[in-house]
């Protein structure tokens, strides 16, 4: 049964039209309006949160956008967007696929409210630390691309962490490091970079 994209185009959906270009894969792409079509009963039974992206492959449901990309990738593994199983490789792979889905979106939401002042007691139980600890381990992460996160194998955790960078840096909302500059001017080799950059452009 073919895959259904349940997205909105002014939204985090975008990272995963980039991935698709990069799989070259046939997906069934469903706009969905904000507010009115994501919160529908229907709707709401595939994603409880009301939220895009959502991923439909025949009876299986995914959302959260790095479980879509995950899965994606996985899926259509002959493609080479994600290590082999038995490649040391995948266990950096899945280190940036929960650090940027969890920690690094954590760290990012809450500087972005302000809610930014913790104690070293807090700190002990706050999954990210504080933001320093987020944003240091970021950076050194990214110092070791080469080019990309996992060598020289371009993954879904690269279009994941560019994609967050690209749409950060856009916003204002991290500050830009040499680190983050090369890791970012490495992926902008991709061919599929021109294209996303054009979804991107609308996306806000
Ligand atoms: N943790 C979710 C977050 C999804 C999310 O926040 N999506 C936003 C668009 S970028 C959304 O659909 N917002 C609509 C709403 O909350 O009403 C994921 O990674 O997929």
């Amino acid at each position: 049964m073919a895959l259904k994209l349940y997205t909105n185009s002014f939204s985090r959906g975008v990272v995963v039209d980039w991935l698709l270009i990069e799989l070259g894969i046939e997906c069934e792409r469903i706009e969905v309006a904000f507010q009115t079509e994501m919160k529908t009963a229907e709707y709401l039974k595939m994603n409880p949160f009301g939220k895009v992206p959502v991923l439909v492959d025949g009876d299986v449901v995914i959302y959260e956008l790095g479980a879509v990309c995950a899965y994606l990738a996985d899926k259509f593994s002959e493609k080479g967007l994600s290590p082999a199983f038995d490649d040391p490789q995948r266990g950096v792979y899945y280190r940036w696929l929960f650090f940027i889905s969890g920690p690094w979106e954590a760290a990012a939401t809450d500087r972005m409210l302000g809610l930014t002042e913790v104690t070293a007691e807090q700190k002990t139980s706050i999954g990210y630390g504080d933001y320093d600890d987020a944003y240091n381990a970021f950076v050194l992460g990214l110092s070791e691309a080469a080019p990309y996160l996992c060598g020289e194998q371009f993954t879904a955790a690269d279009v994941l962490v560019a994609a967050m960078l690209f749409w950060q840096l856009k916003m204002g909302e991290v500050q830009s490091h040499p680190a983050i500059e090369r890791y970012l001017q490495n992926v902008s080799q991709r061919p599929s970079y021109a294209k996303f950059a054009e979804f991107f452009s609308h996306a806000g």
